[in-house]
């Protein structure tokens, strides 16, 4: 199975992280793990960090002439603004000039939980591993799950479908002209804009929305519609609630900073309807697979993969940090105090939906692999041929 961990602060010198469970033989380019990095730091809407940085991985082990070794791969990211904090996270020498400490927590931010759990003084330490910088290590590392996925024909796209007030009018019919192409058509389309919008229309009330809410000093969240095409029936299962699909990719999402809310298909929708409006009636007659006429329940039922195009939505909160602060108080002295303010971003709605790409790879690679085991590339595609076409003869009109 494949395991990550990653490490870095955001202003230390570097983030890495260490890829565990690939197979070997998945063919792996530069570009494929810096490709998704650019992708994910791109964005309207975001602060003055992103012209100081420009990640790019550097692979420490696990490939070899350009295939993984079935080896841990290491992965590190430089942070370009560290030469900019060398005192302020010194790591062993004590600083000569005076660092103080930031005693005055933002509201919604690890900043004054973090800073009792962890027994701080000074909150710092808490916001440079709260930071958001830290999916750029998780994105690199799940760039090669995402890879090993689109060798067996399984690929993960996103678009964004709200900023703040700005909801898209992007038609359904137009989603599933893209997707039927495969995920990655659709997410294509969705990277030629800033906010990763699919209609000129919406990205202008977008971008509009994000303008108002910079002037104001204020910060907006949005919606993520993630898509998984590809994916054969019955990967997942119902017989153990760690062995649950939904509830996977659903913890995964969450694990993004900043991401409060998931929603499997039309739940929430589902939820005020009678079941006849809602499940997903099932026809004979196509090829490979039962015929739906809809997908309300997003390619899942019963915690598995049941055939259609898995739909995932997530809701990213507004940033925590405003340059119009909201009302704190000092750790120190438990005075009323306006909180905290750090150049950040107005919104990272648009990099959070490369981020939500990158963090269920993982998952639906390791679905993948408890179905047909395997410890290299090829073997592992033998086994989801023949399983596919398994799904196909029993699927066989009599
Ligand atoms: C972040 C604050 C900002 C963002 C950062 C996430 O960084 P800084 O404090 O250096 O201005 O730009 O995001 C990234 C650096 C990134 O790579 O996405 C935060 O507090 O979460």
């Amino acid at each position: 199975m494949i395991r990550y961990f990653t490490a870095g602060e955001s202003h230390g010198p570097a983030l890495s992280a260490i890829v565990e469970g690939l197979p070997s033989g998945i063919a792996i380019t530069p570009e494929d793990i810096n490709h998704e990095l650019a992708r994910r730091q791109q964005g309207y809407g975001r602060g003055g960090r992103m012209k100081i940085e420009t990640d790019k991985a550097i692979v420490l082990s696990g490939i070899r002439f350009g295939k993984t070794i079935g080896s841990p791969v290491s992965l590190q990211i430089e942070n370009r603004d560290w030469k900019n904090w060398t005192v302020k996270m010194a790591q062993f020498e004590k600083p000569d000039e005076d660092v103080p400490a930031i005693s005055i927590p933002r509201p919604g931010h690890a900043d004054l939980t973090g800073m009792i759990k962890y027994g701080f003084e000074d909150i710092r330490p808490v916001i440079e591993r709260a930071s958001a910088r830290e999916t750029a290590a998780r994105v690199a590392a799940c760039s090669l799950a995402k890879v090993f996925l689109r060798s067996a024909g399984i690929q993960i796209g996103s678009y964004v479908s709200s900023i703040g007030p700005a909801d898209a009018a992007s038609s359904a019919a137009h989603v599933q002209e893209l997707l039927e192409k495969g995920a990655e058509t659709l997410t294509k389309k969705a990277d030629t804009s800033c906010v990763r919008m699919l209609e000129k229309a919406d990205e202008e009330k977008a971008v509009a929305a994000i303008d108002k809410a910079k002037e104001e000093g204020d910060t907006l969240g949005g919606i993520i519609e993630l898509f998984i095409t590809g994916v054969p029936m019955g990967l997942g299962s119902y017989v153990q609630h760690d062995r649950r699909l939904d509830a996977e990719l659903a913890s995964a999402l969450i694990s993004i900073q900043a991401v409060k809310g998931v929603e499997i298909g039309t739940a929430f929708d589902n939820a005020r309807k009678p079941g006849s409006e809602v499940h997903d009636e099932l026809h004979p007659g196509a090829e490979g697979g039962p015929s739906r006429k809809t997908n309300r329940a997003g390619g899942l039922e019963g915690s598995m993969t049941n055939g259609s195009i898995i739909h995932l939505r997530a809701a990213m909160k507004p940033i925590a940090t405003l340059m119009s602060p909201l009302h704190s108080f000092d750790m120190n002295s438990m005075d009323a105090h306006l909180s905290h303010i750090e150049r950040s971003d107005t919104c990272a709605v648009p990099a959070c939906s490369v981020i939500a790409e990158a963090v269920v790879a993982p998952i639906v690679a390791n679905a993948l692999l408890k179905k047909t085991g395997g410890d290299h590339l090829a073997e592992i595609i033998e086994r989801l041929d023949a399983y596919r076409e398994e799904i196909t003869a029993r699927f066989r009109k009599r």
